[in-house]
């Protein structure tokens, strides 16, 4: 087997970034040395690769197999046919390789799917070897990363026999990146895809972020903002598109687009995109047959429609469905899907945003065709540092639902503070929303298990840019991380997906990774304290979301203030969500939704958000709400001088570069939660008249200061 230029400029390049400085761009692909002791007991298990076949998946799977193995264990393995001693690597598919056929998996292979695999420890003509195996090659190349993260992790490798299969059929990054280059809601740098230089230059860097994803399974990308311009469907954008899509397909990555719903306007000349015009239909069917032309593993549409301003079909006296379901036509006969998403509230007297997309969609339930999701944030408002479990989870039973998650952190700091997000998306995965009794839980929903739903997904907003990092804060890596682990299996604790990433991305020495496993751990919930305690949400600075501003009332729409969100006054705190107020508590569930109309029984950290709680009521702490609600913001301030010394104690570990870079951001994080502590509580201090507990510390500054000025990110 010959190398490619590729592949040996990829594997030089490797080994050189391995002494250059640690800059983060090797995520969690760093491929380190690992202990001595490790290394020994690895060599004999690892001792060249056999994996034939001229594609460029099989190319991928051989150099990263070989790229990691020089990174880890300093050998260079070489490339051969056949087996010919212990220890070889065999990855392929039985297709491309006679050795894997000759195992006869094929039957368990064709069970796991194209994209499952199986790694087993076997004799193999006479030679025990390592076989990674699959039906499809992108199964392969999960199989060869899955191996890979064994090792990373320590794991033993000498007696395998592991099975995997995705359980969610796609799993995709939405990126909000403008034709401009900018990103909507992005932290970390200009938009990934150079646009302008596209088709003809194509950023190396493009094959890294595939590669990135494919490590973790994931296997979508919608490539432009669902706030979108028609021009991404213009035959010139498309081309563009399929530069890209072209690096992608090796890593098992596809393309999509989110559509304009007035594209037919806009692009096409027509009057109208009322989606019972036949001309629109027609439009629309002849703009996919194109896409399918130039673009042929091309994967669909996602679309904002009648949403924050965007059209839709509405627009036109008719409904979602219509609408989805006139897409979902045109891209039928390519097997191209349309991911509709339900973020829709409309404005009007006296009503209640978290309970706006329940009315807007839950009457559609079993109208949408066969190649639509309903692409659902994971809480009701808008991506909140917590929010309870949309109510439209669990009451579309015939409905295919997708779960819409925020990795890049609008509301939660941008790209300044450290917070691990997998234990926020395992509280809402884990949440049962007892809509076939004890144990629907959102996971079950998803996965098709419950409802027996064909098509199934998850999406994730990106957090990636321009920056070297990639996710601007090191530790916001781990999101993205977290984001596609949960989406091949929506049951890993979040501890062991953290571990995980600590291991092959900072450190592997034992103290320091479980004290960072551990503040990873606490992270999101000192997030909460110090920003949104006790159900608090939407209390941030207009416009940008950055840091607190629970007083401002500015914004054109009621809905956009935070005033509109916490109802501050003398009496308490709270948007009552129960029949004495918008009674949107009823779109879930009994008992879920008597535990929390019921002020008693509502967990507390959703108090505020679905009861006006007096400030002298009594929590289970024998404390005021008052007093509890400052005790929280102190707290995470705490958390975070705590995080901070932690992590200064671990200079030592983690190599100079990374280390001095997020000990800057702590020391930002530290500056915004004292701000969201002070300005919050003076705030809400001019409803309750009370005095701040013992504990909390004196504000550093007036109300007034805090209110003139915004935090700078
Ligand atoms: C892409 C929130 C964000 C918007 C975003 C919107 C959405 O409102 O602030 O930037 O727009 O959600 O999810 O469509």
């Amino acid at each position: 087997m010959k190398f490619s230029w590729l592949s040996l400029s990829i594997i030089a390049c490797a080994l050189q970034i391995t002494v250059a400085a640690e800059d983060g761009y090797r995520l969690w692909l760093r491929y380190e040395p690992l202990p001595g002791q490790t290394i020994k007991t690895y060599l004999p298990h690892v001792t060249s690769v056999v994996a034939s076949g001229d594609s460029a998946t099989l190319e991928a799977i051989r150099t990263e197999l070989i790229m990691g193995c020089a990174g880890m264990l300093g050998n260079s393995l070489p490339v051969s046919k056949d087996v010919d001693r212990d220890g070889a690597l065999v990855a392929g598919t039985p297709e491309n390789s006679p050795l894997i056929a000759e195992l006869r998996w094929q039957k368990s292979l064709i069970g796991l799917g194209a994209e499952g695999f199986l790694i087993r420890s076997v004799k193999l003509k006479g030679r025990s070897v390592t076989v990674i195996a699959s039906s499809g090659e992108i199964g392969a190349l999960y199989g060869a990363f899955h191996f890979l993260r064994l090792m990373q992790t320590l794991q033993p490798i000498d007696r395998l026999d592991v099975s995997q299969k995705p359980r969610l059929k796609l799993r995709v990054l939405n990126h909000w990146d403008n034709l401009n280059g900018s990103i909507e809601r992005g932290y970390a740098g200009r938009s990934l895809w150079n646009w302008n230089e596209l088709p003809e230059t194509v950023d190396p860097r493009l094959r890294d972020y595939a590669r990135a994803n494919a490590s973790l399974g994931i296997n979508g990308s919608v490539i432009n903002n669902v706030n979108a311009n028609s021009q991404s469907l213009s035959t010139e954008y498309l081309r563009k598109a399929a530069a890209i899509a072209g690096v992608f397909r090796p890593y098992g990555v596809r393309i999509f687009l989110s559509a304009r719903f007035s594209a037919p306007m806009e692009l096409g000349g027509l009057k109208t995109a009322d989606p019972f015009d036949p001309q629109v239909a027609t439009w629309w069917k002849k703009k996919a047959d194109e896409i399918y032309r130039i673009i042929p593993d091309f994967g669909g549409f996602l679309v904002k429609a009648n949403s924050e301003g965007q059209p839709g079909p509405r627009t036109y006296n008719r409904n979602h469905v219509d609408g989805a379901n006139m897409l979902a036509a045109a891209l039928a006969p390519h097997n191209g899907i349309v991911m509709w998403r339900a973020f829709v509230y409309d404005m009007k007297p006296d009503y209640d945003r978290a309970g706006a997309a329940y009315e807007n969609l839950q009457p559609f339930d079993g109208k949408f065709a066969a190649n639509v999701l309903l692409q659902i944030k994971n809480g009701p408002i808008d991506f909140q540092p917590r929010e309870p479990f949309h109510p439209l989870f669990g009451a579309m039973p015939k409905t295919q639902l997708m779960p819409e998650l925020q990795i890049t952190q609008e509301y939660l700091g941008f790209s300044n503070h450290l917070v691990y997000l997998a234990p926020m998306w395992r509280e809402f995965l884990d949440s049962d929303t007892h809509a076939k009794g004890p144990g629907s839980t959102v996971t079950k929903i998803v996965d098709g298990s419950l409802d027996k739903q064909k098509l199934t997904g998850i999406a994730g907003v990106a957090n990636t840019g321009s920056d070297r990092n990639w996710t601007g804060h090191h530790f916001a890596q781990a999101n993205w991380y977290a984001f596609g682990r949960l989406a091949w299996d929506a049951d890993l604790p979040s501890e062991a997906i953290a571990e995980e990433w600590v291991k092959m991305t900072l450190t592997c020495d034992p103290e320091a990774c479980s004290a960072l496993v551990r503040l990873m751990l606490e992270s999101h919930e000192a997030l909460v304290d110090y920003m949104t305690p006790l159900g608090l949400h939407h209390i941030m600075w207009g416009g940008h979301h950055y840091g607190p501003a629970p007083w401002w009332d500015k914004e054109k729409r009621d809905d956009w203030n935070p005033i509109y969100y916490h109802r501050a006054d003398e009496r308490g705190l709270g948007f009552d969500r129960t029949k004495t107020g918008s009674n949107s508590v009823m779109q879930y569930h009994a008992p879920v939704r008597d535990r929390f109309a019921n002020v008693t029984t509502c967990p507390e950290k959703f108090l505020v958000w679905f009861h006006h709680v007096p400030w002298d009521f009594r929590m289970r702490s024998g404390r005021i709400m008052w007093d509890e609600l400052a005790l929280h913001y102190q707290r995470g301030v705490e958390w975070v001088r705590s995080a901070r010394k932690q992590w200064d104690a671990m200079s030592g570990v983690i190599d100079l570069e990374r280390h001095a870079e997020v000990a800057k951001k702590l020391v930002i994080q530290e500056r915004d939660a004292i701000h969201w502590r002070d300005s919050v509580l003076l705030y809400f201090q001019t409803f309750s008249k009370r005095p701040l507990p013992e504990g909390v510390e004196k504000p550093q500054m007036t109300l007034e200061e805090y209110q003139a000025k915004s935090l700078t990110w």
